[in-house]
C-alpha cells in the first residue's frame, strides 16, 4: 500500500479513536468538570487528554512525512534537471563510494547504464591502479568532512578502453554535521587540458632542476689533429633521470621554459672551466635566446673567467630570425677573445646561414658527415669545401663524432683541424681525468685492434693519423 494511503488510515483510525474516547466517557468528564473529583473521573480525562496529544503527533507526523516526501521529489527534480541539462555524470553516494544516485552521464562516459551501476561501489569501474588511492581520499574526506576538487582519475569504459574523467565532490552530511556521503560530477578532460597537464607537469619538473642546478657537466676533449695534443673540451649537460639533454630541451622549448634550463646549464658548464687544465677551451652550447637575452654574457663576465678560455656553440639546428642581433650580442665578447663555434654544421635547418652570416671562428663538422668519411668520397668532397671556406674565413675546422682510426686519418689527410669523438675520448664528469689530459698525447698509446671497430666505442684510442 502507498505511504499517503498508511498516513490517511492513521489520521482516519485517530480520529474515530477520538470521538468514541469522547463519547465514551462523556459522563465521567460532565462530571469532572462539575467538580466531583473520583478516580473514575481523573483516568477518563488523562485518557482524554493523551488521546489529544496522540491526534496531534499524529498529524503533525504526518505533516513532517508529507514535507520530507515534498523535499525528496524536489531533489530528485533538481538532480534530473541538471542532470539532462549536461552530458556530465552526476552522482551522489555513501561514504564507501556505493553509489545510491546516477545521471544518465554514466552512459555517454564509461558506457554502462543508470541501473547497472546505482548499489555498485565506484570503485569497480575505476582502473585498478586507482583504486587504493581512491578509496584513501573517500576515507580521508569522510574524516576531515570535506570533499575534493579537479581531481582527474582514470575510469575503465565498458568497451575496455580506459578514459580519464576530472570530478569534484561535496560531502552529504546529516543534521549532526556527520558525512553520511559524496554528490558530486565527473566530466571527460579534453585533449587539450590533457596537454596542459602534461606541460604542467614538464614545468614542475624543469624547475626543481633549475633551483636544485639538478644537472651534471660531462667533459668531451677535442683534440688537435696535427700534435695529438689537448685543444679544449666540449660541456655536455647529463641529466640524472637519464633522458638525453635532447629530450629536456625540446619539453623546455615546448613549456615555454627554454631560456631558464639553458642559462642553468650554461652556468653548470662555466663552473667546469677551473678544473680545466689552464691552456685548454672549454666549448659550451648556447641556444641563441640565451645570447639575446643578454644572460650568456652578464653570467660570463660575472664569473671573471678569462674570455679567450672560452668558446660559444650554436647550432646549426637552431632557427635563427635576427643575426644582427646575435653578432651585436655577441660582439664586446669576441672583441675580448671569446670564439664562436657553429655546431653541427652541414645537418641543421640552416645550411650554412648561420656560417655565412656569424662568420665563426670554429666550425664544428657534424658527426653525420663525418661517419664512414674514409670510403665516402662525396662526403670527403664536402667535407674539402667546409675546410676552403674556413680557411677564407680565417676559422678552425672541428670534425665531430670520430669513431674509428681510419675516419680520424681521413680528416688529417683533409685538413681538419681538431677531432672529437669516442676513438679519441667519451665524455666523462671527473674532474681528475680532466687534469691529467693535458700530459696526454693522444695518438701515442699501442692501438690495440679490437678497438679498430666502428661498434666498439670504449675508447679512448689512439692511432696517430698519416
Ligand atoms: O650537438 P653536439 O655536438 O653538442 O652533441 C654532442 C653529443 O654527441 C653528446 O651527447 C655526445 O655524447 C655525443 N658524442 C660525442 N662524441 C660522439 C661520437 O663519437 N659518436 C657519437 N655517436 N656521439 C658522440
Ligand atoms: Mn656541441
Amino acid at each position: 500500500m502507498p505511504r499517503t494511503r498508511w498516513t490517511r488510515l492513521l489520521a482516519a483510525a485517530l480520529f474515530v479513536d477520538l470521538v468514541c474516547s469522547v463519547a465514551l466517557n462523556l459522563d465521567e468528564d460532565r462530571r469532572l468538570l462539575r467538580g466531583n473529583l473520583d478516580l473514575v473521573g481523573v483516568l477518563s480525562a488523562v485518557g482524554l487528554i493523551t488521546t489529544v496529544i496522540v491526534v496531534v503527533a499524529g498529524v503533525g507526523l504526518a505533516s513532517s512525512l508529507r514535507r520530507a516526501r515534498r523535499d525528496l521529489y524536489r531533489r530528485e527534480q533538481s538532480l534530473g534537471a541538471d542532470a539532462s541539462m549536461s552530458t556530465d555524470w552526476l552522482w551522489e553516494s555513501d561514504t564507501d563510494l556505493r553509489l545510491t544516485y546516477s545521471s544518465d552521464g554514466v552512459r555517454s562516459l564509461l558506457g554502462h547504464e543508470t541501473k547497472d551501476v546505482i548499489g555498485q561501489s565506484a570503485l569497480i569501474f575505476l582502473s585498478e591502479g586507482e583504486r587504493a588511492a581512491t578509496r584513501a581520499l573517500a576515507t580521508d574526506a569522510t574524516a576531515h568532512r570535506r570533499g575534493w576538487q579537479d581531481t582527474d582519475l582514470t575510469w575503465q569504459h565498458a568497451d575496455g578502453t580506459l578514459v580519464l574523467l576530472r570530478e569534484m565532490a561535496a560531502p552529504i552530511m546529516d543534521e549532526s554535521g556527520r558525512v553520511t556521503g559524496f554528490r558530486g560530477r565527473r566530466r571527460a578532460v579534453s585533449d587539450a587540458e590533457i596537454a596542459e597537464k602534461a606541460i604542467e607537469e614538464v614545468r614542475r619538473r624543469i624547475s626543481a632542476v633549475i633551483s636544485r642546478a639538478d644537472v651534471d657537466i660531462v667533459l668531451q676533449p677535442i683534440v688537435d689533429i696535427r700534435t695529438g695534443r689537448l685543444g679544449g673540451a666540449e660541456a655536455l649537460a647529463r641529466f640524472r633521470d637519464g633522458r638525453t639533454p635532447d629530450q629536456w630541451f625540446s619539453e623546455a622549448r615546448d613549456a615555454g621554459m627554454s631560456l631558464e634550463l639553458d642559462r642553468c646549464t650554461f652556468n653548470r658548464a662555466l663552473a667546469a672551466v677551473e678544473h680545466l687544465p689552464q691552456h685548454a677551451y672549454l666549448s659550451i652550447n648556447a641556444t641563441p635566446e640565451l645570447v639575446l637575452s643578454g644572460h650568456l654574457a652578464n653570467d660570463l663576465l660575472a664569473r671573471g673567467i678569462p674570455l679567450p678560455r672560452v668558446v660559444v656553440e650554436i647550432t646549426e639546428h637552431a632557427r635563427i630570425e635576427d643575426y644582427d642581433a646575435i653578432r651585436a650580442a655577441l660582439s664586446p665578447l669576441r672583441a675580448r677573445g671569446t670564439r664562436l663555434a657553429i655546431d653541427d654544421t652541414g645537418a641543421g635547418y640552416a645550411s650554412l646561414s648561420h656560417v655565412l652570416r656569424l662568420r665563426p671562428d670554429i666550425i664544428k663538422i657534424d658527426r653525420s658527415l663525418i661517419a664512414d668519411v674514409s670510403a665516402d668520397p662525396a662526403r670527403r668532397s664536402l667535407i674539402t669545401a667546409l675546410v676552403l671556406l674556413a680557411v677564407n674565413l680565417g676559422a678552425s675546422v672541428t670534425a665531430e663524432g670520430i669513431e674509428t682510426p681510419s675516419e680520424l686519418e681521413t680528416l688529417a689527410t683533409l685538413g681538419a683541424d681538431h677531432g672529437q669523438g669516442y676513438l679519441l675520448g667519451r665524455p666523462t664528469p671527473v674532474p681528475a681525468e680532466w687534469q691529467r689530459w693535458v700530459d696526454q698525447d693522444w695518438f701515442a698509446a699501442p692501438q690495440p685492434p679490437a678497438q679498430l671497430s666502428r661498434n666498439d666505442r670504449t675508447g679512448p684510442v689512439n692511432s696517430r693519423p698519416a
